[in-house]
């Protein structure tokens, strides 16, 4: 098979966005949930332990909603709690999108660099999330700037599919609106729910683990690194082949997807 054809086959990068692009778990979401439930005078607070825990729920209504469900003594539900969750997760994205403008929750190594990379070389982009749409317009504005929501062709996120993360419908409904195939595509995630969905979609994709997601299973994911690293500051491989690679770059990206690709 001719390589340089096969590689001019990968056409666009579908990125996750909480835990990819940012740390924004433990100390953007989780705070924003306990400033919600201050607010609302419900004395929960998420600890950075449970919140690991209540990370095995996608979606912000749906994992306050796993909290009750699976945390909570009967006796302590507080009343009408089901019909509050959308007041509350309305609350907790305002505390949110106020987090992320004071910029206190960077980008991970090496994003910045890869997307500016990618857009050179003429990728396209896409997201594809779980997280409500406004909290991915507030953190693009807040680290690249309010241009960059425009140079994501499609932003899959939050609601716009009823069955979230791991179900591959998301990755499904982004490929379906660039009218592209998984097989021209490469994803970008960071937690074994985020594997479960983009491989559920056929996509071969680029795992950057997080404290959280550091023990999840990745055995579908093409290459587990620890984060996409920099020039002079390495990444680490946890599984795979980068081919004596230090960071990610597009040409390593390319390298995955025709390897997974192939045959
Ligand atoms: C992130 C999530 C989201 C966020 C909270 O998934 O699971 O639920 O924690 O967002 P992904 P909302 O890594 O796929 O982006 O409260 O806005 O739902
Ligand atoms: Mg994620």
């Amino acid at each position: 098979m001719n390589t340089e054809t096969h590689d001019t086959k990968l056409k666009a990068f579908i990125f996750d966005v909480d835990g990819t692009l940012s740390n924004t778990e433990r100390d953007g979401h989780r705070v924003a949930f306990n400033r919600a439930f201050e607010e609302f005078g419900i004395d929960w607070h998420w600890s950075v332990e449970t919140y690991g825990e209540l990370l095995a729920v996608t979606g912000g209504k749906e994992r306050m909603k796993f909290y009750v469900d699976k945390f909570l003594d009967q006796d302590k539900i507080p009343e009408d709690i089901e019909a509050k969750i959308p007041e509350l997760h309305a609350a907790k994205t305002r505390h949110y999108t106020e987090l992320l403008s004071t910029g206190a929750i960077p980008l991970r190594p090496g994003v910045e660099r890869l997307i500016d990379e990618a857009r050179q070389r003429g990728f396209r982009l896409a997201i594809a999330t779980t997280t409500t749409p406004e909290n991915v317009t507030a953190l693009l504005t807040h680290t690249l700037g309010a241009d960059s929501i425009d140079w994501f062709e499609v932003i899959a996120a939050g609601d716009i599919v009823p069955a979230k993360k791991p179900g591959p419908d998301i990755y499904e409904y982004a490929l379906e609106a660039m009218k592209l195939s998984a097989d021209e595509c490469i994803a970008f995630e960071d937690s074994e729910n985020g594997v479960r969905s983009s491989t559920g979609a056929n996509l071969c994709t680029i795992i950057t683990i997080n404290d959280y997601t550091k023990d999840h299973d990745f055995a579908d994911a093409c290459i587990v690194l620890d984060q996409m690293g920099e020039p002079g500051h390495a990444f680490s491989v946890i599984t795979g082949d980068a081919n004596s690679a230090s960071y990610l770059n597009c040409d390593l990206v390319m390298e995955l997807h025709q390897r997974a690709n192939a045959g």
